[in-house]
């Protein structure tokens, strides 16, 4: 999910380039204003957090773009892409890296396993929204596509 300040930063066409260049799928994409229950819900994990109150204003602040990607290991390797939680810690290279300083402005969110993947994509898509399609490059993006 690209955070408000991706989008307010016009951030979106440079960010989305890294994953499609990578060789991942964008299967589902919607802009939306997060309603507080839906950011709760998203943040559940962190309620208890003393940032909770925080975080869940900030990604309410304005249009996130939530978004399904697809491809082997993409959990995994997303998350090296996106970059340390704290950006002033992230990697050069890495999303947040490149283009954040404060955690609390890190812009973008990433799924941190297969059972988050799932919970989020339940909270902001309906089955019929992701799109099964097939890259006309997947033969050489995959050894065995
Ligand atoms: P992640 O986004 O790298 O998975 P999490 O620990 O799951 O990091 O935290 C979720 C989000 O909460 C972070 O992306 C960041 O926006 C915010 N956050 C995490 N820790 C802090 C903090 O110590 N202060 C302020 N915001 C924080
Ligand atoms: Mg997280």
């Amino acid at each position: 999910m690209l955070k408000p300040d991706a989008v307010l930063r016009r951030l979106i066409g440079k960010i989305l380039s890294r994953f499609e260049e990578k060789g991942f799928k964008i299967t589902a994409a919607k802009m939306m204003v997060l309603e507080n229950d839906l950011a709760e819900k998203h943040y559940a994990e962190h309620s208890e957090k003393p940032f909770f109150g925080d975080l869940v204003d900030y990604i309410t602040s304005g249009p996130v773009l939530a978004m399904v990607i697809e491809g082997e290991e993409c959990i995994t390797i997303i998350r090296k892409m996106v970059g340390a939680t704290n950006p002033k810690e992230a990697e050069l290279g890495t999303i947040r890296g490149d283009y954040a300083i404060d955690t609390g402005r890190n812009i973008i969110h990433a799924s941190d396993s297969t059972e988050s993947g799932k919970r989020e994509i339940n909270l902001f898509f309906n089955n019929s929204e992701i799109n099964k399609y097939t890259l006309l490059d997947e033969e050489f993006i995959y050894e065995e596509p």
